[in-house]
């Protein structure tokens, strides 16, 4: 099977490290090709930046969209553009962070996520009270590392993010970790040797799930608020990017 695994900033270095922590996870026969929007931020810390990665995980699945992938994997914490790309592939699309929630919760009562810049735990709050996660995450907590800092991740970097885990596991009672950034995926196997409780890396869990959603031949619903987008023009720099009648047609 394909996999589509789309990075919504645009660091290619991000990027590859992003694809080689989701090649580590694939099955044999599954094929992960990575990708990252041809626009847009180097990384994604704030509102703003999640604006133009959502427009930019759109522009890669509506490119994606001429020869679609059997599954689709979002890897930013912020699930930009999930519901739209959605609506353009039929294969399944995972959020890494609704993803890692699932998993998470099938692991322990309670879980904590520990990400990047504390001014993103808002647009995690929003993810985990959007899927309904409310009374499994217990707690939210930044640690300041810029997301492009974890590229360049030593002994100290590890050792901050694995103390925040720590300190989270304790304050808020829960019993796993779920990390809150796609830069974090190489990091998960150590942390979870030092915690001792299971941490989740949402890169791997979303390329499981996609895999197990494909081999169940599951794929998303046309019925309602995912079917295709409503055909028409767009103007100015997107105009490419419009969603024909044509393909409307030819759709499920
Ligand atoms: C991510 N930003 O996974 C998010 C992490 C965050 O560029 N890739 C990014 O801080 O929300």
């Amino acid at each position: 099977m394909k996999i589509l695994l789309l990075n919504p900033n645009t660091t290619a270095s991000m990027t590859q490290a992003i694809a080689a922590a989701a090649r580590a996870v694939a099955a044999p026969g599954t094929e992960v090709r990575a990708t990252q929007p041809s626009f847009g931020p180097v990384s994604i810390e704030s509102h703003y930046d999640e604006a133009f990665a959502a427009a930019g995980v759109a522009e890669q699945v509506r490119l994606a969209a001429e020869d679609p992938p059997d599954a689709t994997v979002i890897a930013c914490f912020g699930d930009p553009g999930l519901d739209a790309a959605r609506e353009v592939l039929d294969g399944p699309v995972l959020g890494i962070a609704e993803a890692a929630f699932h998993v998470a919760s099938m692991l322990a009562t309670g879980f904590s996520v520990v990400t990047t810049m504390t001014r993103t735990c808002v647009m995690a709050e929003r993810l985990v009270q959007r899927y309904g996660f409310e009374r499994s995450c217990r707690g939210i907590h930044g640690t300041d590392i810029p997301v492009l800092a974890l590229e360049q991740a030593g002994e100290p970097m590890l050792r901050q993010i694995e103390e925040a885990a720590r300190t989270a596991l304790a304050r808020d009672g829960s019993g796993a970790i779920v990390l809150g950034c796609a830069g974090m995926a190489p990091l998960c196997a150590t942390l979870s040797d030092r915690l001792g409780v299971p941490v989740v890396d949402g890169v791997a869990a979303a390329v499981k799930l996609a895999e197990a959603l494909v081999g169940l031949g599951l794929r998303t619903s046309r019925r309602g608020d995912y079917a295709q987008p409503l055909a028409k023009p767009f103007t100015g720099w997107a105009q490419g990017l419009a969603w024909e009648a044509t393909r409307a047609a030819g759709g499920r």
